[in-house]
């Protein structure tokens, strides 16, 4: 969803090429291939592995299955305590074992060009499909156990980071050279929710990573708990683009790197336009230290693939010239 995907025909070639979508992730030589395709189209300063968010709970057992038109659906949705308490921790090395391979595939064709991004799912983010059974923007299911049922549900999450903690792992220790934690439902969330929920198991898991390797964590509709991520101990926070860039740096710009923030759907505008809307990102954060430009969410499948490299263009140049300016 950030970099490679339905956007770009090589990547629809390969899928075409796997059969289906968990082929693709579970076969590290394709996943390899799919995660290099946007480094030789552009010139990119980081790689992310492809892979998914939902791999841990289909080592889980609950059968995932990307239904076209419709997105990612479970055969075994969670409904009973029976179904958590059913539940086991994947083993990284022996479950998920292709998202290792693909790794030290991806490490050795990178050749230490550019550094490798590993990731997974927050626990709430990850539970929000488990319950549902598929993506359903309503939370209606999950949200009914996170009210009746909180230490029911605690155990799940618990569950989940600590599966979560022992993957990001497994992907250092094949070649990742920092772990992003997508926590994509973070923002529907209340606040005491949200800090229940969510950031406990996100700092759970960012403090067992420890120093290991730099953590980003991202909560997309978090820019009001973004002093309560920065305080996880995460080496950078990911900004959606709701936040205002400026007023974060200001926040905890001095404490933890910025990465973000530009809408997606600026990809669909006039070229001149998305020069522009990075223009004035790239302008925000200025010359201070730790900004790492990217998308606030991930790229859908209609952005012509010319405006992406319109817009890598314009973010290197306007960050080029502000370096420049500063250090004259
Ligand atoms: O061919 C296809 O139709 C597959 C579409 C697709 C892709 C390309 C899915 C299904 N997942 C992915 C890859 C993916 N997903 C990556 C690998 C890196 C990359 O391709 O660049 C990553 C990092 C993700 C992350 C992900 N998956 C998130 C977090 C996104 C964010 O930015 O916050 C989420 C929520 C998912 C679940 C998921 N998997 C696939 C889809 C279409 C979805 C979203 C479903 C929904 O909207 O609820």
């Amino acid at each position: 969803m950030r970099q490679a995907g339905r956007y770009l025909p090589e990547y629809r070639a390969t899928r075409k090429r796997a059969g289906d979508f968990l082929t693709l992730c579970k076969t590290p030589e394709l996943a390899c291939e799919v995660t290099l395709q946007p480094l030789a189209r552009y010139p990119l300063d980081a790689a992310i592995v492809f892979s998914d968010i939902l791999t841990i709970p289909d080592a889980m057992g609950l059968g995932l299955s990307l239904v076209e038109g419709v997105g990612p659906r479970f055969a075994n949705p969670i409904r009973t305590s029976a179904d958590i308490f059913r539940l086991g921790i994947p083993d990284p090395d022996i479950d998920l074992s292709y998202v290792g391979n693909a790794i030290r595939l991806i490490k050795r064709e990178l050749n230490n060009k550019v550094p490798l991004i590993g990731f997974c799912g927050s626990p709430w983010t990850v539970a929000t499909y488990m319950i549902e059974g598929k993506s359903n923007h309503d939370f209606t299911l999950v949200k009914r156990m996170l009210y009746d049922q909180p230490k029911l549900f605690h155990q799940l999450l618990e569950l989940l980071a600590e599966s979560s903690l022992r993957y990001l792992l497994a992907q250092i220790e094949a070649g990742a050279d920092t772990v992003m934690i997508f926590d994509t439902w973070g923002g529907v969330l209340s606040t005491p929710a949200y800090l229940e929920f969510s950031l406990r198991y996100l700092k759970q898991i960012v403090t067992d990573i420890d120093d290991v390797v730099p953590t980003i964590v991202f909560t997309k509709g978090g820019g009001q708990w973004l002093e309560s991520i920065a305080n996880t101990g995460c080496s950078a926070v990911g900004l959606d683009w709701t936040v205002d860039v400026a007023k974060a740096k200001n926040q905890i710009g001095d404490r933890v790197a910025l990465q973000g923030n530009m809408d997606p759907a600026v990809l669909r505008s006039h070229p001149m336009t998305i020069v522009n809307e990075a223009n004035a990102i790239v302008e925000a954060f200025g010359a201070h230290p730790g900004h790492v430009f990217n998308l606030g969410h991930g790229i859908t499948p209609d952005i012509d693939p010319d405006n992406v490299a319109v817009l890598i263009d314009a973010v290197h140049s306007r960050s080029a010239t502000i370096l420049c300016n500063s250090s004259i």
